[in-house]
């Protein structure tokens, strides 16, 4: 099978409340924006992004499993799941994907709660801090490993 020219763009629980929330963490950039720049920056690449974002956490696992049918890559913003999820890591492990972590905000310089990741070490590309251009980044380098420009 070729591969597909699709990725996956998952954000966890409360980033549908970017824009509307906390500007100074997250600035003001809507979920809508982030999707939108991903979607874009993928297209540049000849790439198309389906997108999922859910407050439940096996909506998100169901969406991860599907990918494995025609995406060849996830980029993730797991939010707070990133710091409690074994089965969100299972999940991604399991599809054998290549995995773009992205988070928004610079997660080491805050509380320590928020300095480990359950996903970091199933993911190949981390882009952290950068805020939401991060996911321009991250699907950049994302699509570089996938078409072997690169190896992360
Ligand atoms: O920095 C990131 O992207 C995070 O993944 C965001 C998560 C947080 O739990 C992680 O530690 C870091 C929180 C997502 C909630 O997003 C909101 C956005 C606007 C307003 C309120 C919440």
């Amino acid at each position: 099978m070729t591969t597909p020219r699709r990725l996956l763009l998952v954000n966890g629980p409360n980033l549908n409340l970017l824009g509307t929330r906390e500007p100074d963490i997250y600035g003001s950039a809507t979920l809508a924006d982030v999707e939108e720049l991903t979607a874009r920056t993928a297209a540049a690449r000849g790439f198309e992004v389906r997108t999922v974002q859910s407050n439940h956490e096996g909506v998100l696992l169901d969406a991860i499993h599907d990918a494995r049918e025609d995406c060849s890559g996830i980029v993730i913003n797991p939010g707070g799941l990133t710091h409690t999820s074994v089965v969100l890591r299972d999940a991604l492990s399991a599809v054998a994907l290549p995995v773009a972590e992205v988070h928004i905000s610079d997660v080491a310089s805050r509380e320590p709660f928020r300095h480990h990741s359950y996903i970091a070490d199933v993911a190949i590309v981390h882009v952290v801090g950068e805020g939401v251009a991060g996911y321009a980044t991250a699907t950049e380098r994302l699509i570089a490993v996938i078409t072997g420009q690169t190896d992360n």
